[in-house]
């Protein structure tokens, strides 16, 4: 274990030495109960020594008890004598150090009765918690009025899990405690990270019944989206790595094979899961194995497509698999419009809520637990458990879908109740050739913490955060991201035109479609986590005359392309395609980076491949987008905020000649082509130039396709090099200039000045991975620093080149 996360006596680890500092303390220590206490049956007061400030953390802990006053509760209310247990030793243990003889009878009642009477002059109010939890002393007004705690909480039980083989001898009761541990941590995590919070706690009793159950990494556990695997990160080993989540070198946000033996398939995408666990199935009988696979599965993730064709196939091979359905009625992201929380979208959830409120099962299943208690005896109440969930009692109507596929189906199961979810596990694991199970589990999104359980999108993903108050720290930014420009010149276009309809996949905060669902809620399309359908579906409005835009992250449009090309480009339907998250994403890394859509784009026949350079020109974009109705059309912005460019009035764009680049800046010798964002780096790698005594001339081509010939030929004579720079892969726009230029013999020049060097900036040929923007654009070699180096390097000035990238002062 982790030296970080070790406490002594599940006291909490406290740093720094200046008083008052929070601390911990056991319910039981601080709840009047000891009735009979009188004042003549106190112990005489104890003396508390000064405290040295380079003391041992824990000698602060007492210092704080005695000097702060200690004020909060805590409700630890299970295994209360081993708890008390712990902390007295606690207490004791310093005694030496605060030169208290050993043997001092009063000292531990001294404490005790110290925490007593600050209790009793401060009482608490009472607060909404639900679980075994902490406490911090010395409050603030604003920690007081809180619904959480603002330290980090005591885990004594989780600080002796590593590994899942560190729990399989807990008690039902320790694995409750170990469950709620779990979450506090989690909760104590991100509000220092950032991250997905609401799913990880969603999902914190089902991760411990599964590792408790199974014997990972042998057996496969496998988590769709993996953006709930917090809490599977930390019982997996990775608990001290928590403090580095998606940060540079730190752990990924999703599950990563390369990262843990128990990250067993790599995820970010959805609904991939049933696909992967099914392979590993039959690999795994055709090899003999005996191991166990589990896919774990959302709700919003079963929406997709790529689920069904698992579960159909999967239903036809009928080999031993588990697929857990965990079901918040949660599908698309956030999980709630501008206006409150949104339904589910879908008929499937409809179906699921069916199952869920159907009243023959609920009946049934009182009838069962009838039952049981006439048997009697804990095996037979484990097998009725079973049995009361199974299909054979409820045959609900949701419950018809998933068994015509093939799949015998269990439930619902209450996923907050762990003795339920392992009696279950356990008999679907030990009976064998059972073929694909599903068993529906019920959860809730953001359980456990109350901020989360009452926000609309119920804290799905989160910035850093007071635990105490649930308050996200946004640093308050001049400009608005390039999604919100989008959504408003959008919207600005659907003014004028009400052909103009909108489709995202599940997305609709994430592409800021939020915005135009409240302008025009019947022109707004949410089709689920469903790229292909949105495709299609798209193609199919533009059949009737309508003007889609399909607004779709650059890296899960990849999941629809088939359908971009077959089913748009091919038929030369006017669909438009607004392609956010484009380029290196930060923290999600490269599941989500928006690396290949000018390669998969550019190369389709009839397609309009753009990409502003700020925000007034992506204004321009989507009325250019609009526009063009007799092809598709297409264009790409990044992830983050506008550069402050006036924008035009009401963010009405005017649309641009196709085709056309332009001019920014006017220079000699070398010149930078950009594309999209890129061109503000080019800019600033400009400025960088000139000081060193070159100015170069910046271009923006604003089209990949089609190319603007004139000016590649016109920069190409003017020019003795020419850098075209891209946030992208090979095959991009770069490429595109390549070719052209190869075809339009301007590579072909007779003597050596007359040809120009072209250089291509673009993503390394790599996967970068997760980390800070400004560590992914270095590794990407894209910072202005870079485009400035490569100008010098190509022309053989080696030491400016140097003086760039590594300026005296660094
Ligand atoms: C192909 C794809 N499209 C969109 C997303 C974005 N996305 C991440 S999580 C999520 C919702 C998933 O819902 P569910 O599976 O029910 O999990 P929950 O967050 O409710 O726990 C979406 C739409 C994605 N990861 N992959």
């Amino acid at each position: 274990m982790n030296s970080s996360h070790t406490r002594s006596h599940g006291l909490p680890h406290l740093r720094g030495h200046s008083a008052p500092l929070p601390i911990a303390i056991p319910h039981h220590l601080i709840t009047p109960r000891r009735t009979t206490t009188s004042s003549s049956s106190l112990p005489p007061p104890f003396h508390f020594p000064a405290l040295h400030p380079e003391s041992p953390p824990f000698l602060h802990f007492i210092w704080t008890l005695k000097t702060a006053g200690s004020s909060s509760c805590c409700c630890l209310e299970e295994d209360e004598q081993r708890q008390r247990a712990m902390a007295l030793s606690a207490f004791s243990a310093p005694r030496g150090f605060l030169g208290v003889p050993p043997q001092d009878p009063h000292f531990t009642p001294a404490v005790e009765l110290h925490v007593h009477k600050q209790l009793q002059a401060r009482p608490l109010k009472p607060k909404r918690r639900r679980s075994s939890s902490c406490v911090s002393a010395s409050l603030s007004e604003r920690e007081r009025e809180a619904e959480y705690y603002s330290q980090r909480p005591p885990t004594p039980l989780l600080d002796t899990i590593n590994y899942p083989v560190h729990m399989k001898n807990l008690s039902a009761k320790e694995l409750r405690q170990l469950a709620d541990e779990l979450r506090s941590d989690v909760i104590f995590h991100v509000s220092k990270t950032g991250g997905h919070l609401g799913s990880s706690l969603g999902v914190v009793e089902l991760t411990v019944a599964l590792h408790y159950v199974f014997n990972a990494p042998q057996d496969r556990i496998l988590w769709d989206v993996g953006h709930q695997t917090y809490p599977h990160k930390i019982l997996t080993g990775r608990r001290d790595k928590m403090p580095t989540m998606r940060q540079t070198n730190g752990l990924a946000g999703f599950t990563k094979r390369a990262e843990s033996e128990y990250d067993c398939f790599g995820t970010g995408h959805s609904s991939t899961t049933i696909s992967a666990a099914l392979g590993m199935a039959v690999g795994r009988d055709l090899k003999g194995g005996k191991n166990n696979v589990v896919a774990v599965i959302g709700d919003g993730a079963m929406t997709a497509g790529q689920a069904y064709e698992a579960m159909n196939n999967a239903g036809y091979l009928d080999s031993d698999m588990i697929v857990i359905l965990n079901d918040n009625k949660q599908v698309s992201l956030p999980t709630a419009t501008l206006d409150g929380p949104a339904p589910p979208v879908g008929a499937l959830s409809g179906a699921l809520s069916k199952l869920q409120s159907s009243r023959p099962l609920r009946e049934l299943r009182e009838v069962a637990k009838g039952v049981t208690k006439q048997i009697g005896g804990s095996v037979h109440e484990l097998a009725s458990k079973v049995d009361e969930y199974a299909r054979g009692m409820i045959s609900g109507r949701g419950s018809t879908l998933f068994e015509e596929l093939g799949l015998y189906y269990i439930g619902p199961v209450d996923g907050h109740n762990i003795e339920d979810l392992i009696a279950i596990l356990n008999d679907v694991k030990s009976t064998n050739t059972t073929g694909p199970v599903l068993i529906h589990v019920i959860t809730e999104k953001g359980r456990g913490y109350p901020y989360a359980e009452r926000a609309a999108d119920k804290y799905h993903g989160v910035a850093k955060f007071d635990p105490a108050t649930g308050k996200q720290f946004k640093t308050p930014a001049k400009t608005q991201s390039y999604t919100n420009y989008f959504a408003e010149a959008l919207i600005a276009e659907a003014e004028q035109d009400s052909k103009i309809v909108a489709i995202h996949a599940a997305m609709g905060g994430g592409t800021g479609l939020n915005y135009f669902h409240r302008r025009f809620p019947s022109r707004c399309f949410d089709v689920g986590i469903a790229e292909q359908h949105a495709v299609t579906f798209a193609a199919g409005l533009a059949c009737e005359g309508l003007k889609p835009f399909c607004a779709i992250y650059s890296s899960f449009l990849q999941r629809g392309y088939d359908q971009v090309a077959h089913d748009v480009d091919l038929q030369k339907l006017p669909v438009r395609f607004a392609m956010d998250r484009a380029g290196l994403v930060g923290a999600d890394g490269p599941t989500h980076c928006g690396a290949f859509d000018v390669t998969y784009m550019a190369c389709l026949p009839n397609m309009v491949v753009m990409a502003p350079s700020d925000e007034a020109e992506l204004c321009h974009m989507v009325a250019t987008a609009a526009a063009i109705d007799d092809r598709p059309s297409c264009f790409r912005y990044p992830r983050g905020n506008g550069i402050g460019v006036p924008l035009p009035p009401n963010y009405k764009g005017v649309p641009l000649e196709v085709g056309k680049g332009r001019i920014l800046m006017e220079g000699d010798r070398v010149a930078l082509l950009g594309y999209g964002s890129a061109v503000q780096n080019c800019l600033a790698a400009a400025s960088l130039v000139e000081q060193h005594g070159l100015k170069v001339t910046v271009a923006d081509a604003r089209f990949c396709k089609p190319l603007d010939h004139a000016l590649i030929r016109s920069l190409t004579r003017s020019h003795e090099v020419l850098i075209t720079v891209e946030e992208g892969s090979i095959g991009g726009f770069g490429s595109h200039v390549a070719q052209f230029m190869a075809l339009d013999g301007l590579l072909d020049g007779k003597l050596k000045a007359q040809i120009p060097p072209i250089s291509i900036a673009r993503l390394r040929y790599a996967y970068i991975d997760h980390g800070s923007p400004a560590d992914q654009l270095a590794m990407a070699g894209l910072t202005p620093s870079h485009i400035a180096a490569t100008v010098f390097n190509i022309l053989g000035q080696n030491r400016e080149a140097l003086a760039i990238m590594a300026p005296p002062s660094a």
